[in-house]
């Protein structure tokens, strides 16, 4: 049996994604990038970063059957936010609670993997014996792989961006047996002169352009890191108590083109909606788990959630 770019593409629309390149697994052509930016400290305590490299320049050590790479992008936007209605103005500090956009919904990674999984049945039927699934997990170079499969570009701010659509989306991979024909990479860069991304990062988390010390960046303060947020990066942290946006708001690929999602699994769930700053200091494990064992916010847990939002409602005390 054999099947077609275009026939996968077609039921990667039927599922709601936005958009299918294919690519192979041959090595990347930023290896070095990784390594810098792991040297550099960079990665802060994301330890499996570092023991995911080999595999990340070379993804033929994923999946070793693996002949292509089936990438695909979910859109996660939604116009009505958590963040919407508090008087968010210009990117300040305000006295609401700010979720980022990809975490106001059900838990993406079930979302997206699921109808990832498919289609990774359709190429099963298809004749595929190989046919494993990776969304925002494993040891995937996701927005690489998406990039030569055509889909976008890698903006100033590290995101895949994509021309008519903008860079709210997730990207999901299948690496599959099955020989299909490649997409051709997206060679150019529509960034330009731009750099409205690296001007409104609150914690100044950009080294230069397409390079983040995440170790400053909110998103990796608020989700990923353990233990306390200093107190200069506290004071920066302008709401943001889970995730950040900042960066994908001033794109004005995102301003022109961004369109709500089709999957009603992304919607806000308005999981924080009229939380004031002791919202979590009031509240127990017990309570903590009822509400939120099923969102985005289970993963920092009521403790990570108690010192977030210490942190984005602290002040900047150095002017
Ligand atoms: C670790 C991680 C983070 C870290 C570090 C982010 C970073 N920029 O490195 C933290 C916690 C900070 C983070 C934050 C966010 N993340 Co994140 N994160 C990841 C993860 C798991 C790995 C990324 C990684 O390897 N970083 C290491 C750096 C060195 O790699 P890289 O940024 O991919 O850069 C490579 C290329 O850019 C290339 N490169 C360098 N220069 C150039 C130049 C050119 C021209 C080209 C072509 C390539 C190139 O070389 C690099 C090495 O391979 C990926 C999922 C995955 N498996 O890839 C999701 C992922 C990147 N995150 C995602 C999202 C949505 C976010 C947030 C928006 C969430 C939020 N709202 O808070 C923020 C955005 C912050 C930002 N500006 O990046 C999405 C991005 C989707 C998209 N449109 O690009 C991903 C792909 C998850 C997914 N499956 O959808 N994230
Ligand atoms: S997500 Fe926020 S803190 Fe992180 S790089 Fe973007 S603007 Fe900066
Ligand atoms: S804000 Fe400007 S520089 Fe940043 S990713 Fe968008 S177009 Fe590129």
């Amino acid at each position: 049996m054999t099947v077609t770019p275009d026939q996968v593409k077609a039921r990667a629309r039927e599922l709601d994604f936005i958009a299918c390149g294919i690519t192979d697994p041959s090595p990347t052509a930023h290896g070095a990038e990784l390594d810098r930016w792991l040297a550099r400290g960079y990665a802060g305590t994301m330890r499996y970063l570092h023991r995911q490299a080999r595999r990340r320049k070379d993804p033929r050590a994923i999946v070793a059957e693996a002949r292509a790479v089936v990438v695909v992008l979910d859109n996660y936007y939604e116009e009505k936010g958590e963040r919407d209605g508090q008087g968010v103005e210009g990117g300040r500090a305000q006295s609401g609670p700010k979720v980022a956009k990809y975490a106001q919904g059900d838990d993406y990674h079930a979302v997206t993997h699921g109808r990832l999984e498919k289609l990774a049945e359709f190429l099963r039927q298809n004749g595929a014996t190989v046919a494993r699934t990776y969304a925002d997990a494993g040891p995937v170079p996701e927005r690489e792989l998406a990039q030569r499969a055509g889909l976008g570009w890698i903006g100033k701010n590290t995101m895949l961006v994509r021309p008519g659509v903008g860079s709210w989306f997730f990207i999901g991979s299948i690496f599959t047996d099955l020989a299909l024909a490649l997409d051709s990479p997206f060679e150019s860069d529509r960034c330009g002169s731009c750099t409205r991304c690296l001007d409104a990062c609150p914690t100044g988390a950009f080294v230069e352009p397409r390079v983040l010390d995440a170790t400053r960046c909110i998103s990796y303060l608020t989700i990923e890191q353990k233990g306390p947020i200093a107190g200069e990066l506290a004071g920066r942290m302008d709401g943001w108590v889970f995730g950040c946006d900042a960066c994908n708001d001033v794109c004005p690929w995102n301003q022109r083109f961004a369109a709500p999602t089709a999957v009603e699994a992304f919607r806000p769930r308005g999981h924080l909606d009229g939380a004031d700053p002791d919202f979590f200091e009031r509240m127990d494990d017990a309570e903590f788990e009822r509400r939120f064992a099923r969102t985005p916010l289970a993963r920092p847990g009521l403790a990570g959630m108690r010192r977030n939002f210490r942190a984005a409602f602290s002040r900047r005390t150095d002017g």
